[in-house]
């Protein structure tokens, strides 16, 4: 049996780990994954991959691409009728999805550094261009806002650590420092706590760091990254069943929204 998976940069942490996770799950059902990487997420390039998948004869399909909901629909409708289904697409596309909930994320990360008594809190958001960049960045406002708060400064990069870094510099460069800074992811994270390091600021002692995906390294960063987990080696696993377990599927529309949790280690306090 083989299944594809199409994916964005495995450069990136998370979608390693979540391709990681794939692959290990299919190779116990004996099944062979066919791993194809995007460097460009346009319609276009989406659409030529997966037919080069399709060519080969998958009898499934894992989509973690960031797309628009009209995106998403037309590659489905492209891939009937083997069974296609999408990690990374909001939850209002009309297409089978499996996706961790950006909401309570970034209201753990809110709640978490108001409970420390943190008022002067700036966001590092990802790139608008992707779906769940957006979904943690709104998240982090509304939770912002139910304390009657609004963001001391904001800023979007790319997920890499780098332009964490180079963010976090812009961040940092105001008249009164942020007293925690909310990250959309822990590659960014890093370059964040780079940026600290360099300019002789504390974490946590001055701010408070909080990453998001948790990923294998993240508790060796120094100090220890608090963070968001998104259990990518489960979300891995469960969609491989989903895909060769055909029982699962005969439900029409199949969305699964996944829970995250607060990891806290020591960069907050
Ligand atoms: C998302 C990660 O949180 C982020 O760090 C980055 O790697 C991004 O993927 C790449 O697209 S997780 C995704 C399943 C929403």
């Amino acid at each position: 049996r083989t299944l594809g998976l199409l994916t964005t940069d495995l450069a990136l942490h998370a979608p390693s780990q979540i391709a990681s996770a794939v692959k290990s799950r299919a190779g116990l059902a004996s099944a062979s994954v066919i791993i194809s990487m995007l460097g460009q997420h346009d319609a276009a390039s989406c659409s030529a991959a997966l037919q080069e998948l399709l060519a080969q004869r998958v009898e499934g399909v894992l989509i973690n691409v960031p797309l628009e909901d009209a995106q998403a629909e037309q590659l489905a409708a492209q891939v009937q009728p083997t069974p296609v289904l999408f990690l990374d697409v909001s939850d209002k596309a009309a297409v089978n999805s499996l996706v961790f909930d950006a909401e309570m994320g970034a209201r753990l990360g809110v709640e978490h550094v108001l409970s420390q008594g943190h008022q002067r809190i700036a966001l590092l958001g990802g790139p608008q261009s992707s779906v769940s960049a957006r979904a943690r960045f709104s998240g982090w406002l509304a939770a912002l806002e139910q304390a009657k708060l609004a963001p001391c400064a904001s800023e979007h990069g790319d997920w890499s650590a780098a332009s964490g870094y180079e963010k976090a510099h812009l961040l940092l460069a105001g008249p009164r420092l942020p007293q925690a800074i909310l990250v959309a992811n822990d590659q960014m994270a890093l370059g964040v706590m780079r940026a600290c390091a360099e300019k002789g600021i504390d974490v946590p002692g001055q701010i408070s760091v909080v990453g998001y995906d948790d990923t294998a390294d993240s508790a060796w960063f120094s100090p220890p990254l608090t963070t968001v987990r998104q259990a990518f080696k489960d979300a891995g696993e469960r969609s491989v069943d989903w895909l060769l377990n055909s029982t699962d599927r005969e439900l029409a529309l199949s969305q699964i929204r996944l829970p995250v949790t607060l990891i806290e280690r020591l960069s907050t306090a």
